[in-house]
């Protein structure tokens, strides 16, 4: 089976999930809020919920809030404000290699790497446009921005690392990714103008792993050439990796083979094995 076409059944696969989830959703939902919110509020409380205004999905509308919650925490707490705690140089180690998942080291051969760039902006046509094609020398010819930021793993150990490399807004700055208008971006004023998901994979695309564009934009998110003073290595993700400072380790994704820019919120290896999609920390 082709690359393409397993994007493409894993695509199929993922709308007639969110199809089942659309069934489901309201139902299985209701039916554990309402016994939650029962349980807490007591009868006179429990009325009083009942009696306000229910929304689309049939949720009173006090506990649909909470659950937007979540996802409006993630998508607006991570602003190009905001920036993760930086170290001094001497902090900095090299972490351990943590993760080989898509890092087959027989089956690689640098010199033949390429990134692949895909922009599935228009979910009317849902196809695959043709792709940028980029090499390490495209990538090294952005700035080059070096940072000593925490490396946190979802394990439970954490390392400070001195990264170096090009920014993920300056590649999406570059080449008009990311906006739908193809217009450069605006993260702070014209967030309806952004192409609301990133997604990255291994070239095999065992290992994949999806962003909120706004992470994926955020000042710090690197993708990275170098760690340590060194030329990455195969296990830390040759030839190119991504450093997201503002989600769990499981985001960072070594060797990167392929940038989709979608509509969609992608797939993502450990959100399908029951971490949190948006992993922020
Ligand atoms: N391709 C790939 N990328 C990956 C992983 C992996 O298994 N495969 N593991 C992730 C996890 S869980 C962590 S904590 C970091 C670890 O990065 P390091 O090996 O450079 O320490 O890589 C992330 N990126
Ligand atoms: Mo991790």
């Amino acid at each position: 089976m082709s690359h393409n076409e397993n994007v493409e059944e894993r695509t199929e696969v993922a709308a007639a999930d969110q199809e089942v989830r659309r069934e489901m959703r309201p139902r299985t939902r209701r039916s554990f809020l309402v016994g939650a919110a029962a349980a807490l509020l007591g009868y006179g409380g429990w009325r009083w919920l009942k009696t306000s205004a229910e929304d689309v999905d049939g949720i009173p509308w006090p506990l649909r809030r909470s659950h937007e919650f979540n996802e409006h925490l993630a998508r607006n707490y991570f602003s190009t404000a905001r920036l993760a705690p930086t170290f001094p140089r001497h902090l900095a180690n090299l972490p351990r290699a943590n993760g080989d998942i898509g890092l087959d080291v027989e089956d690689f051969e640098s010199a033949e790497w390429r990134l692949e760039v895909v922009n599935l902006t228009d979910s009317a046509k849902e196809e695959i446009e043709p792709s940028l094609s980029l090499g390490l020398e495209d990538i090294k010819a952005l700035p080059r921005v070096e940072e000593v930021t925490e490396l946190k793993c979802i394990e439970g150990w954490s390392q400070v690392v001195h990264w170096a490399g090009a920014r993920f807004s300056d590649l999406a700055d570059k080449y008009q990714l990311a906006t739908r208008s193809g217009a450069p971006f605006d993260v702070e004023n014209k967030a309806t103008d952004l192409v609301p998901y990133v997604s990255l994979e291994t070239p095999d695309g065992v290992y994949y792993v999806g962003l909120d564009i706004e992470s994926a934009l955020h000042p710090q998110t690197l993708l990275c050439y170098e760690m340590d003073g060194e030329p990455l290595t195969l296990e830390h993700g040759a030839p190119l990796r991504l450093y997201v400072p503002v989600k769990y380790g499981i985001k960072s994704l070594k060797r990167i083979g392929r940038i989709t820019f979608t509509n969609k919120r992608p797939f993502d290896y450990w959100a399908e094995r029951g971490y949190d999609w948006y992993s922020g920390h």
